[in-house]
């Protein structure tokens, strides 16, 4: 018998370079010869995607096969990262593909960073999503993630003169080759309107929606793999299109205008991504995303559930729907309108149904970051589900006064609609209503939620409430980032940290070997050196890879502190300017992250932040002894150069502000030790990795608490603090804003009069435990038995830890293995 290698599945070398040259042909529609990177790596990517398709569709067959409960993870975010090197890592195909592109004469790391990375996130709520969608892929959680395919992800980062600048983000230039679009899927999504009761055949009265506009959803399928598994699930992105209908109509008639903006209504509902994290603005835009995808997804699932043979009352036991936030939690009302108005169920049924599918996560404690969309806008946009939404309200909050007989206040508090002044829709409370279980992100965390800001619903409803501490997947964030460090680790322990996270634990005892600790080092300093390249690149700042690594990357907001660490920075640069010649171990201070367009004070924090570079990095008495860099536009591949090359991980938030935090654990993961307060998943990384082997400092959530409560005073620490003093001087000086004085006042006027985020109260804690650190950091030896022990000790928080709590808490869904 001849076998015949097939071109679109077989996975020898030759076969594969027969394969990237056929799709540049043929797909791409170039030559080998003329082909630029991008189409090369468009060639490639193809390629793999060929390699996916049989898995994938043996993955639906089989999950159909077994009749199996779906996980459907509805986010407004899922940010992905590039997907290329990934998909390699996960389908093992990293060395034959490298080698078939060397042998047609490219270089492997160059065609992966062609590949413009999907920036459809703000932060750590969508990048937690991506990182879940990995885990269940890899341990067969039968899952889809439903959300929007939009046209123009987080805008890019520019730094001009020191201030952020924002370009659009058009990452479908190039086309996107991991996507296929399913035009036969498509669903049509409502808007506006009005109601209106009719009598049923049965002599039933019901009420159906007339929506004024109705758009079209059409899904685009990007398979995600699984580390080795043999699984592929389906993240399904939506994008937004006119009907025919809709258009053509208008423009029969002659209203060429109306068809327009009906077309352009349809379209720019997929078309941007909100740019803001932990700030809501109630635009109508907004609202209309969030229902656009939501009801997508509802209906999809409808289909399939019904394509499958199945009756509509067995949807619960088919279909669990986890809430990532509560950015679709009008689902809750979408699913009773589908199921009362659409499929006829009674009331009660569709509730229990309802009220068994959803889940909610709750990813903040911030009170500005709680969902709320005033009630007229509300009704003109979904005036059924507000319809619904009242009645839900109506029947939950006599369940409240049977508990709590009498108590009025708390009935207002629970209630889904805020009453007081003009009137509110309240996101949080619909999905908390709505939701068999809702959990916070770290332990801290769901305390924070039971005792605060859920605290009714806690006191309803205890055992509705759990925790799930984030995780992130070792697969991008160790494997993949760090090639260098994982074969160091694999060569000691094996592979099978990669879908055991636990098993590095076996590196505890090589923390003592000094040998090891020799090649660990050596490992760490040529990573450093591939960022110090990069840093040279992208800023043309020139660091040094053998100084200290001080990273601090993350969206920029003043809970999370980043000015904090500006102050010491400065405080540090004060001690060298008084002596010159004073023996301190060199540090480089990488800050990334992007400002939401319209938060003025994170703006003028990334302005500061590259003022002091550039008075520090020039001032001859500093000898290079500290060195600051802002690097523009951090997204998911800026953080995979990032991670594995620091030292320090700055986790300095006020406590009870930061949910969880997850950049926290990709950093302890690669070895780098934490600065770090009581705060999110802090906790729990250094109860982990051992007290010893992290820097706490600063206040408790409860201090903070009752810091603020006593009537803080931060002017009287200034006062009293001659170090603070000076730095806040010598900004309000204008000695880093060419002597413009008024500059930074509105930052300074802040900190000194109200300091909401107590950088003041923790300023001295942190420069002395900042002391510690470069005291332990000058003992080489010591610093690596720590890195050492800390990414030994992280297999915590691997994602696949957080979805098997997931799966049997919540979902109650079991991993399959393929048939
Ligand atoms: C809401 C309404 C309108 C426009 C935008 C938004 C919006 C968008 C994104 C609100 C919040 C977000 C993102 C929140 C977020 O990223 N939270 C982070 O979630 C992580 C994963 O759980 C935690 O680790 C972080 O602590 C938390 O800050």
């Amino acid at each position: 018998i001849v076998q015949i290698e097939d071109d679109r599945t077989a996975t020898s070398v030759e076969a594969l370079k027969r394969a990237i040259l056929d799709n540049l042909y043929y797909i791409v529609g170039t030559t080998q010869a003329n082909a630029s990177n991008q189409e090369f790596f468009a060639a490639v990517a193809y390629t793999v995607r060929d390699r996916i398709l049989a898995r994938w569709f043996a993955t639906l067959a089989c999950y159909k096969q077994q009749d199996v409960r779906v996980v459907c993870y509805l986010s407004a975010e899922f940010l992905m990262g590039p997907h290329l090197a990934n998909n390699l890592l996960n389908l093992d195909l990293e060395e034959p593909i490298r080698q078939a592109v060397a042998e047609l004469g490219r270089d492997l790391g160059v065609i992966e960073e062609q590949e413009s990375e999907p920036g459809l996130g703000n932060g750590g709520l969508g990048r937690l999503a991506a990182c879940y969608l990995d885990s269940m892929a890899t341990l067969g959680v039968p899952a889809i993630g439903y959300g929007i395919r939009y046209e123009f992800g987080i805008f890019s980062q520019q730094i001009r003169d020191g201030w952020q600048v924002e370009l659009t983000d058009y990452w479908l230039r190039y086309g996107n080759p991991w996507e296929i679009r399913h035009p036969h899927e498509a669903v049509e999504v409502g808007y506006g309107g009005r109601t209106e009761g009719w009598t049923d055949s049965t002599g039933r009265y019901r009420v159906r929606w007339v929506p004024a506009s109705v758009v079209r959803g059409v899904p685009y399928n990007t398979p995600i793999v699984g580390y080795r598994s043999g699984i592929a699930n389906d993240l399904r992105l939506w994008r937004s299109e006119s009907t025919e209908s809709f258009y053509f109509d208008r423009f029969n008639s002659g209203d060429y205008q109306g068809a327009v903006a009906g077309k352009t209504f349809a379209e720019n509902i997929s078309k941007v991504l909100y740019p803001n994290d932990e700030e809501i603005q109630g635009k109508e835009l907004r609202l209309q995303q969030q229902y656009f995808f939501t009801s997508c997804a509802l209906q999809d699932m409808i289909r399939l559930h019904l394509r499958a043979g199945r009756q509509i009352d067995t949807f619960h036991e088919k279909w669990a729907i986890q809430l990532n936030d509560t950015h679709p939690s009008i689902g809750v009302a979408e699913l009773m309108r589908l199921l009362v108005d659409e499929h006829g169920l009674d009331w009660e049924k569709a509730w229990e149904i309802t009220s068994n599918t959803f889940s909610y996560t709750n990813h903040t404690l911030l009170p500005e970051a709680l969902e709320r969309w005033p009630r007229p806008m509300f009704a003109s946009i979904l005036p059924r589900h507000l319809e619904i939404i009242n009645e839900i309200n109506a029947r939950f909050l006599s369940e409240v006064r049977k508990h709590f007989d009498g108590d009025e206040a708390r009935v207002s508090r629970m209630s889904i609609i805020d009453e007081h002044g003009e009137k509110f829709v309240r996101m949080a409370n619909l999905a908390c209503v709505g939701s068999y279980r809702v959990n916070g992100v770290a332990a801290l965390h769901t305390e924070l939620l039971k005792k605060e800001v859920l605290r009714d619903f806690y006191e309803l409803w205890p055992e509705k409430f759990i925790n799930v501490t984030n995780g992130v997947t070792p697969r991008r964030w160790l494997a993949v980032s760090n090639p260098e460090q994982s074969a160091l680790m694999t060569r000691r322990v094996g592979n099978g940290w990669l879908n055991n996270l636990d098993e590095l634990k076996q590196l505890e005892g090589l923390a003592e070997d000094a040998a090891f600790r020799a090649e660990w080092r050596r490992v760490q300093h040529d990573v450093k050196v591939r960022l110090t390249n990069y840093i040279l690149e992208a800023t043309g700042i020139s660091v040094d890879p053998s100084s200290m690594f001080d990273v601090l990357v993350k969206r920029i907001h003043e809970y999370k502190r980043q000015h904090l660490k500006v102050l010491h920075i400065l405080t540090l640069y004060f001690r060298l300017k008084r002596k010159p010649n004073l023996e301190m171990a060199p540090r480089t201070f990488l800050f990334g992250g992007k400002a939401a367009p319209g938060y003025a004070m994170a703006k003028l924090i990334i302005k500061l932040i590259n003022s002091v570079a550039e008075v520090v990095n020039t001032d001859p008495d500093v000898k290079h002894r500290l060195k600051v860099v802002f690097l523009p536009d951090y997204d998911v591949s800026l953080g995979q150069k990032v991670y594995p090359a620091a030292d320090l991980s700055e986790q300095i938030s006020t406590a009870g502000k930061e949910a969880s935090g997850t950049g926290n654990m990709k950093f302890a993961m690669n070895g780098a030790l934490t600065i770090g307060t009581l705060d999110g998943a802090n906790i729990e990384i250094r109860d982990a990795v051992g007290h010893e082997n992290f820097f706490l400092f600063g206040l408790t959530a409860d201090q903070v608490q009752s810091t603020l409560a006593q009537g803080y005073r931060p002017r009287a620490i200034y006062e009293s603090n001659p170090f603070l003093r000076e730095v806040i001087d010598s900004i309000s000086s204008g000695q880093f804003s060419h002597r413009d004085q008024n500059l930074f006042r509105p930052l300074l006027d802040q900190l000194l009069n109200s300091d909401p985020y107590l950088l003041f109260a923790d300023y001295q804690s942190y420069i002395d435990c900042q002391d510690r650190v470069t005291e332990i950091y000058r003992d080489q030896e010591q610093w690596s038995r720590m890195a050492i022990l800390n990414a030994a000790r992280m297999g915590k928080f691997s994602s696949d830890r957080s979805i098997r709590e997931y799966s049997e808490n919540i979902w109650r869904v079991a991993a399959i293995t393929l048939c």
